[in-house]
């Protein structure tokens, strides 16, 4: 049997280069090798409050993302995860199995809750909804950043708690790291993870900016007191420079020590700069003929529903039948 593969990303903003490469990119890598569904979870999204405009407009930006980055859709399915109602449903069963105290572990949790004034229930119970995004669809493999492994970690553990108590019922899922690009850091602050949701001025490159912001925000990255580049002393702001220009060409840790060592740092960024303009450019054509068709892209996650609907209710009627709970007689 092939194996399955799911990943998923939140309609939460725009999309920056740390996603793509440290999900989106290596999805088109690994497609073919399974059978791949790749989601827009827009009911994690609302887990921080989004307004309804700028949320509806970005699931249908990111479905044109998808398709422009190289998700074929003939071969994977792209789901709009609010459109199979069994994600939601799952999520419920799962949450009666899971100890309060896993979740209150969770270091992303932690993280954005300290920057909410107020924080919702449905901030705690992300990794939940997650775990049942992934068991839904009995995921061998899920491909994701470094920041998203705990919660891969946590869906293993809710999977198997709920299989010693109520029988062999879900698949463990393996997480698949990017071997580079992993963990893109922010461009105004190396120490924290780059975001879409961060609000501050040069934080991110987005996959849709033109190539005069891409050179602005990059020329203007936070590096350190030295002024050229040493890759043995190197602190984290270079470190995250270089990591961009490696991920998007593709060069080894020889061909970068030997071109970028004793570089000054203007320089070095000018050359990530391009890099990374040259890398989105012809995604960003791509983005510009697929959304010219607003029926196109919704045939495709009509397509992605339908094809997964049948396997998502039929793990719902197992996980219904092993708990017990009312399932109709057939
Ligand atoms: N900075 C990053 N470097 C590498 N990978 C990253 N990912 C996110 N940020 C980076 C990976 O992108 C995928 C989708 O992420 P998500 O949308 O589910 O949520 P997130 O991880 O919380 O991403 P953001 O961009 O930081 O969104 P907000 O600000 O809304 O929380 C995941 O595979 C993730 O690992």
């Amino acid at each position: 049997m092939i194996p399955r593969v799911l990943s998923g990303i939140q309609p939460s903003g725009n999309l920056h280069i740390g996603n793509y490469l440290g999900a989106l990119g290596n999805w088109v890598k690994i497609q073919h090798e399974y059978e791949s569904i790749f989601c827009i979870v827009d009911l994690h999204a609302i887990t921080v409050y989004q307004k309804p405009d700028e949320l509806r407009a970005s699931i249908r930006e990111i479905a044109g993302i998808f398709l422009a980055a190289g998700i074929d859709p003939k071969h994977s399915k792209i789901v709009v995860q609010s459109t199979v109602p069994a994600h939601s449903e799952l999520a419920w069963l799962l949450t009666c199995v899971t100890p309060m105290g896993w979740l209150e572990r969770m270091t992303q949790f932690k993280a954005k809750a300290a920057a909410q004034e107020s924080v919702g229930d449905g901030l705690f119970q992300y990794p939940v909804l997650m775990a049942a995004d992934i068991l839904l669809y009995q995921a061998n493999v899920v491909p994701v950043g470094e920041d998203q492994m705990q919660h891969v970690e946590l869906a293993r553990d809710i999977a198997q708690r709920f299989n010693s108590l109520y029988g062999e019922t879900f698949t463990m899922p393996a997480t698949r790291l990017a071997t580079v690009g992993a963990r893109i850091m922010g461009l105004d602050d190396p120490t924290a993870k780059m975001s879409k949701s961060a609000t501050g001025a040069g934080h991110r490159v987005g996959l849709l900016d033109p190539p005069d912001r891409i050179r602005k925000t990059i020329m203007k990255a936070t590096t350190d007191s030295n002024s050229a580049v040493d890759l043995d002393t190197m602190g984290p702001g270079v470190k995250n420079l270089l990591a961009i220009y490696q991920a998007f060409t593709g060069w080894t840790n020889d061909q970068m020590r030997a071109h970028f060592t004793g570089m000054r740092y203007g320089d070095l960024k000018k050359q990530v700069a391009e890099a990374t303009i040259a890398s989105l450019e012809p995604m960003q054509q791509r983005y510009r003929d697929i959304t010219a068709d607003p029926a196109y892209l919704d045939g495709i996650l009509q397509a992605g529903a339908d094809a997964v609907t049948p396997v998502a209710n039929s793990t719902v009627r197992l996980v219904k039948e092993r708990m017990g709970i009312y399932t109709p007689s057939r």
